[in-house]
């Protein structure tokens, strides 16, 4: 009988490390290129239609990116019956992380752009969303 209650009370603790695994997974992050550069962009939280805090981190060849300039562009063409719309912001630099509010104003696909500026080289990431 003891066996059988330490044995459950492992299951209901396994139960609960893999529920708070998924919330922790329910976040948002993306990763590519921007020329030699390697960029993830992130959320905390899921991608929500309005204001979301993104999260930019940079490498150089595995080293982290500082004192860069860093702007995150999200668009949308136009399309019928929908006027072109973007969001620009230029994000608040801490350490080797940059950070902003975004926001999406809609549901649909966002093309993302991420303009990187160090000392006077450009770079840019493409990627794109869905809401
Ligand atoms: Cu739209």
């Amino acid at each position: 009988m003891k066996k059988l209650f330490k044995l459950v009370s492992l299951l209901t603790l396994g139960l609960f490390f893999v529920a708070c695994g998924d919330s922790a997974s329910e976040g948002f992050t993306k990763s590519g290129k921007a020329g030699s550069l390697d960029v993830t962009y992130s959320s905390a939280k899921p991608l929500v239609v309005g204001d979301n805090t993104m999260h930019v981190s940079i490498t150089d060849g595995g080293k982290a990116l500082t004192g860069a300039k860093v702007e995150m562009k999200v668009f949308m063409p136009e399309m019928p019956g929908m006027p072109y719309m973007d969001y620009i912001k230029v994000l608040d630099a801490s350490g080797d992380k940059y950070s902003g509010n975004i926001n999406y104003s809609m549901g649909g696909t966002w093309q993302v752009k991420i303009y990187i500026e160090k000392d006077g080289k450009k770079y840019k990431h493409s990627s794109s969303v869905i809401l």
